[in-house]
């Protein structure tokens, strides 16, 4: 298939998706977010893929939905936004949170309003030293959405949340790696080569496991301890069952280095 809003290719287990309006800081119009739900399912369906990059071209990772897209002249009925997040970014946050495979996001620029809380639910974050995260919805009268009310308070506590949320202040990418949004800050010139470095050897690595431990660990914090118990031993009983696991275990054994499948 061929994309005009987003690049898609993939190479060496690693799906790359990197979304592709730079003029407009990666907006979401209505066909990239059909252009990335696409992507999306044939990473899903695609048994050699193993790890999902996603990131974006030019100065911006993503400004969020396309405000050129909503006609608020005086008029004119009003929108219901509800729609929107209903068809399309709430089915967007979940296919990425739900994706059984590690998720890297390179945020390579400015990422605000729903561009900001994207990265949010992928698994490792890393960002280019001049990026920055702006929950730029209060400046527009709207509320944090694509999981934003959810993940914020959870990764950075719920002072910081509103501050964030309620101030609309632009947070450096350094910044957001001290309050634990994100897991590294990189050279700009080196985002995309060190993203790249991580997905290939992560595709290297047992990724079925990776998948399972992603499900443990996004579970956690609605679990009691016990539950969490419960479920690790679910997914450790699945792990266990895995090829990987059984040729994990006899390179240990015979001393040689693992060649994992990803099943
Ligand atoms: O509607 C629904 O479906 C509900 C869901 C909502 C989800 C949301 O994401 S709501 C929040 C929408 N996003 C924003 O409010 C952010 C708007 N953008 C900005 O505040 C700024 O552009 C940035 C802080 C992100 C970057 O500022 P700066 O000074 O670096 O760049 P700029 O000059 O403002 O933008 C560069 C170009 O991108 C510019 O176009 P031009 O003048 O060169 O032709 C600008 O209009 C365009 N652009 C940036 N963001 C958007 C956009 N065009 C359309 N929609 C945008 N969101």
């Amino acid at each position: 298939m061929s994309y005009e809003h987003i690049i898609f290719n993939v190479d060496a287990g690693v799906a790359l998706l990197s979304l592709n309006r730079p003029d407009q800081l990666n907006a979401f119009n209505t066909k990239m977010h059909e252009e990335v739900r696409e992507a999306l399912k044939a990473v899903r369906s695609d048994k050699h893929v193993r790890v999902l990059l996603l990131t974006g071209e030019g100065r911006g990772f993503c400004a969020g939905q396309d405000l050129s897209d909503r006609n608020v002249a005086p008029g004119v009925e009003r929108p219901d936004l509800g729609v929107s997040i209903e068809r399309f970014y709430n089915p967007l946050l979940c296919a990425l949170r739900d994706l059984p495979l590690p998720v890297i996001c390179a945020v390579n620029g400015v990422a605000a309003g729903a561009g900001a809380n994207i990265p949010l639910v992928c698994d490792i974050v890393l960002a280019a030293r001049s990026a920055s995260f702006i929950q730029a919805f209060c400046k527009i009268g709207l509320i944090p959405d694509s999981g934003g009310t959810w993940s914020l308070p959870r990764l950075v506590g719920m002072a910081r949340a509103k501050a964030l949320a309620m101030l609309g202040n632009k947070l450096s990418a350094e910044q957001a790696q001290q309050w634990g949004l994100i897991h590294q800050v990189v050279d700009d010139a080196d985002l995309r080569y060190e993203a790249l470095k991580l997905a290939r050897m992560l595709a290297t690595q047992p990724t079925a496991g990776l998948a399972l431990t992603k499900r443990a660990l996004n579970a956690s914090f609605d679990n009691t301890f016990e539950q969490q118990l419960t479920l690790e031993r679910d997914l450790q009983r699945l792990a266990g069952h895995t090829d990987d696991y059984r040729e994990g275990v006899s390179a240990f054994m015979e001393k040689r280095p693992a060649d994992f499948k990803g099943r």
